[in-house]
C-alpha cells in the first residue's frame, strides 16, 4: 500500500522554501527524492509524493545533515514547515501538506493555511484537522464540531484604554453582561430612574447598543440565569412603584419577541441583589432584602424553583442586617452562600457571614467581622480559593468617629482547608469599596476595586490589582473614576474588557485590556 503525501508547491518557487527557522536552510525535497520507495508526481503544479510504507525507512537521512553541531538527537521531533508567499494574494484556504491514503479521499493528517478572516469551519469533514491563528498566534485542532485549543501565546495585561462611553438612562448600579446563545452578548444596567427605568444593551459592531427599556424601581442589580432551555434575567428593585406595591421581578427572554417579558414577581424589601445556582441538579434564587422602613434587621430569602408549577418558591429565611450582596461558590462537593451585612441600626461593624448547605438547607459555616460589607467576590487561583469582601462604610453609633469613614481596608480571605475556615489574608485600603471584580489575562490574575468615596469627592481612583504570589496583591493600574458602583469583565473574540457603572452619572464606561 502507499500514502500520498501532496505539497501544494508552486514549480517556479524554489523548493529550498521550505526550511527550518533558525537552522543551516534544508531543502527537505532534494534530501528526500533520491530516497527509493519514493515517487514524484506534478499535477496542475501540485507535487505529490508517493510513498512506500513497505520500506518506512527508506526515506531516512542522516539528522546529522539536520542538527549540525547537535550531539545528541532528540527522540521525537517536529518539522516546522514555514511557508513565504512570494507573489500574489494567497489563497484564503489551503493544505501546506495532506496525508492520504492511496484511492482514498480522506485526509489523514493535514497541515492547513488559512489566511485572515473569520475562523474556519470545523464539521465532522475538517475533524482532526489543525488551524494556526495567525493572529491570535494560537493553534487549534478540529474535534468535529469545535476548534479545541492545543497552544495559545499566554498574553500579559499591559494598560486598559477607553473603548466605549455609554450614555445611560440615568445612574446605574449593577450591571450585568450575559450572552444569550446564538442570540448575542448583552449588558443589562440596573438604573435608578423610572421612567424609563433600566436598559438592555446588546454588543454589536463592537460596541453596546440600547436594546431594550425595562420599567424597574431604582434598581440596584441584575442577576443572568437559565433553568433548562429557559432564559432568565431577575431584577433587584428598591423602590416601591408608582402604586405603592414593592416587588422584584424575574424576566423570561422569549425567543419569539426576542424581548425580555415579565415572568414571576417577587415580594421584596429594598432588594439590594439576586444570586442564582444550582444544587444537586435543582435551581435556586436568593435576594437581599436591605431594609423594610428602617428596620435593617429582616429576613433575606432563597427560593426554589418549582418544575411543575414552574415558579420559584420560598424554601428558607435567613436573617440578616441590611444586606447588600449574596455570593454562591463551590468547593468541592461542598455549596457555600455568603451574605454581605452592611448594617444593623446601629453599627456597620457587624459580622458578614458564610453559610454552607448541609442536609437540604444553608447553615452557619463562618462569620467575619466586616465594616458595612458591599460585596464578596470568590476567586481561584491555582487550587487555592479566595473570599475578598468590599468595605464600604466604618460607623458605629457607641464609638467616637474615626478620622475617615470610608478610607478603610477591604479584606482578602483564603481557605484554610486544614482549619476549614476562610483566614484572613491580605488588606487592601479602600476608599467606601462598592465590589470587587475578578478577572486573568494568560497566567495573571487581577483584581478591580469600585472604590466610590473618599469622604470628600466621589472622583476617586479605582484600582487594578495584580497577583504576585508570596505579596499577594499589588496595585498596578490607577483608573480615574466617579462614585464607582460595580466592575464586570466580559470578553469578546476581538478582546477583553472591564466595564463599569457609576452611581453619581448616567456615564458607564467600557475600558478594553491591552495585552503584549
Ligand atoms: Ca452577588
Ligand atoms: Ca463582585
Ligand atoms: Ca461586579
Amino acid at each position: 500500500s502507499w500514502l500520498w503525501l501532496w505539497l501544494p508547491v508552486d514549480p517556479e518557487e524554489a523548493a529550498g522554501s521550505l526550511g527550518l527557522p533558525d537552522l543551516r536552510p534544508l531543502d527537505i525535497l532534494s534530501e528526500a527524492v533520491p530516497a527509493r520507495g519514493m515517487r514524484v508526481f506534478q499535477v496542475q503544479g501540485v507535487r505529490g509524493f508517493q510513498l512506500s510504507s513497505s520500506r518506512p525507512r527508506a526515506l531516512a537521512f542522516p539528522a546529522s545533515r539536520l542538527f549540525i553541531h547537535c550531539d545528541r538527537f532528540p527522540e521525537e521531533f517536529s518539522i516546522i514547515v514555514p511557508r513565504r508567499a512570494l507573489r500574489g494574494p494567497a489563497k484564503r484556504n489551503e493544505y501546506i501538506f495532506t496525508l492520504m491514503l492511496e484511492e482514498s479521499p480522506g485526509v489523514l493528517v493535514g497541515l492547513r493555511y488559512v489566511t485572515l478572516g473569520a475562523r474556519p469551519r470545523c464539521s465532522k469533514q475538517e475533524k482532526a484537522q489543525f488551524w494556526f491563528n495567525a493572529s491570535r498566534r494560537g493553534l487549534y485542532l478540529c474535534n468535529g464540531s469545535t476548534w479545541l485549543s492545543m497552544l495559545e501565546v499566554q498574553h500579559r495585561l499591559d494598560y486598559v484604554e477607553e473603548y466605549q462611553n455609554l450614555v445611560t438612562n440615568s445612574e446605574t448600579m449593577g450591571i450585568e453582561v450575559f450572552s444569550i446563545p446564538k442570540v448575542g452578548l448583552f449588558a443589562a444596567m440596573a438604573n435608578r430612574i423610572t421612567p424609563p427605568g433600566s436598559a438592555i444593551y446588546r454588543w454589536t459592531d463592537g460596541k453596546f447598543v440600547h436594546y431594550q427599556n425595562i420599567p424597574t424601581y431604582q434598581a440596584q442589580s441584575w442577576k443572568y440565569f437559565t433553568i433548562g432551555k429557559k432564559i432568565f434575567l431577575a431584577v433587584a428593585n428598591f423602590e416601591q412603584n408608582e402604586r405603592g406595591q414593592e416587588f422584584s421581578v424575574i424576566y423570561k427572554w422569549s425567543r419569539r419577541k426576542a424581548k425580555f417579558v415579565t415572568y414571576q414577581r417577587i415580594t421584596t424589601h429594598s432588594a439590594r441583589d439576586w444570586e442564582a445556582f444550582v444544587i444537586e441538579g435543582e435551581a435556586f434564587l436568593a435576594v437581599v432584602n436591605h431594609r423594610e422602613g428602617n428596620n435593617h434587621n429582616i429576613d433575606s430569602v432563597i427560593y426554589r424553583w418549582n418544575p411543575r408549577t414552574g415558579l420559584f418558591e420560598t424554601n428558607q429565611t435567613i436573617p440578616t442586617s441590611g444586606a447588600y450582596d449574596w455570593e454562591f461558590f463551590t468547593i468541592g462537593p461542598y455549596s457555600f452562600l455568603a451574605v454581605a451585612n452592611t448594617f444593623n441600626g446601629t453599627s456597620t461593624k457587624i459580622y458578614s457571614h458564610i453559610y454552607i448547605w448541609l442536609s437540604g438547607s444553608f447553615q452557619l459555616f463562618q462569620s467575619i467581622l466586616t465594616f458595612g460589607a458591599a460585596d464578596w467576590e470568590v476567586f481561584h487561583i491555582g487550587d487555592r480559593v479566595f473570599l475578598a469582601v468590599a468595605n464600604s462604610h466604618s460607623y458605629d453609633s457607641g464609638m467616637p468617629a474615626p478620622s475617615n469613614f470610608y478610607a478603610i481596608n477591604s479584606s482578602i480571605y483564603e481557605l484554610n482547608i486544614t482549619a476549614q475556615m476562610f483566614v484572613k489574608f491580605q488588606d487592601l485600603l479602600t476608599y467606601s469599596a462598592l465590589d470587587w471584580e475578578f478577572f486573568s489575562v494568560g497566567d495573571d490574575s487581577f483584581l478591580v476595586v469600585a472604590n466610590s468615596f473618599d469622604g470628600f469627592t466621589f472622583s476617586v481612583n479605582s484600582i487594578i490589582y495584580r497577583w504576585q504570589g508570596y505579596e499577594g496583591f499589588v496595585a498596578a493600574h490607577h483608573l480615574p473614576t466617579v462614585g464607582c458602583r460595580d466592575w464586570e469583565a466580559f470578553h469578546t473574540p476581538e478582546g477583553s474588557y472591564l466595564f463599569y457603572s457609576s452611581a453619581k452619572e448616567p456615564l458607564s464606561k467600557v475600558l478594553k485590556l491591552k495585552t503584549t
